[in-house]
């Protein structure tokens, strides 16, 4: 990266829900792009696991072991890295699950799960970040949406309601936090190559489908985000505000 304004030299990014998948993808990018790197999730062995190899590769990293959903636990992950010193300057909010399951079959446990983990949990993470960006008068929000985020998809209400709430959150937050310098803005994957997906990508029916309508003809990769994220999170992106930038080889443009 020789371009200055997409340096992230000396700014510290955490990306939630990063020991795997889309989240440690977007984590590596932002790693190259010069970033110190906050990797979370619940599982700290994963965890450490992750941050283990991005070490190796000589990237500073730091983990922070704890649920989005949980309220008093992102709270006190806050504190620490206020007691730290470790000042968030970007903040990915990645983490998602998926659950996929007919309205009618669906019970409000699993619809809940699914909203708090893919909606609220940005909601949560973001409010403790921009208390602290504002101040600043400095700060990226970049809000991992969807394809899904504009459109339904049979069995997968919950992430859908989840995934368009993202867009109006993100744009919220764009009319809230534009005019003291922090950018909050998100990326709508397409149909990606990651675990979450992996029953779609082994039933040849649904694999056909994703080759057949989108215009690139093919799945992307997660590595494939890493451009859009390092935009969203650098200073080439400061009069961006409220969009979500769709990484979706063309499908949201024709579907
Ligand atoms: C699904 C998938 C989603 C999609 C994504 C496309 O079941 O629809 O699991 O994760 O890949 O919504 O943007
Ligand atoms: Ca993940």
């Amino acid at each position: 990266m020789n371009n200055p304004l997409f340096s992230l030299e000396k700014r510290t990014a955490l990306v939630t829900g990063s020991s795997r998948g889309l989240g440690l993808a977007i984590a590596t990018g932002l790693a190259e792009a010069g970033a110190a790197i906050v990797l979370n999730g619940i599982n700290a062995d994963r965890l450490e696991e992750s941050a283990a190899r991005l070490r190796d590769r000589g990237f500073a990293v730091t983990t922070a072991a704890f649920d989005v959903t949980d309220e008093a636990s992102v709270v006190a992950a806050f504190e620490r890295f206020d007691a730290e010193k470790l000042q968030i300057d970007i903040l990915v909010n990645n983490a998602g699950i998926q659950y996929r399951k007919p309205i009618i079959e669906l019970d409000s446990a699993n619809w809940q799960r699914v909203i708090d983990t893919n909606l609220t949990s940005a909601f949560l993470v973001s409010r403790e970040a921009a208390k602290r960006m504002l101040p600043r008068k400095r700060g990226k929000v970049v809000n991992i949406g969807s394809l899904m985020s504009g459109l339904g998809r049979a069995t997968v209400a919950p992430y859908t309601a989840a995934k368009g709430g993202i867009k109006t959150l993100t744009q919220s937050m764009a009319a809230e936090w534009a005019e003291h310098g922090v950018q909050a803005n998100a990326i709508g994957p397409g149909y990606m190559l990651t675990d979450m997906n992996q029953a779609l990508i082994d039933n040849p029916e649904f694999d056909n489908w994703v080759k057949g309508r989108t215009p690139s003809k093919r799945w992307g990769k997660p590595e494939e985000l890493v451009g859009a994220a390092v935009f969203l999170a650098s200073d080439a992106s400061n009069y961006v505000n409220g969009q979500i930038i769709y990484v979706d080889g063309g499908m949201s443009a024709v579907i």
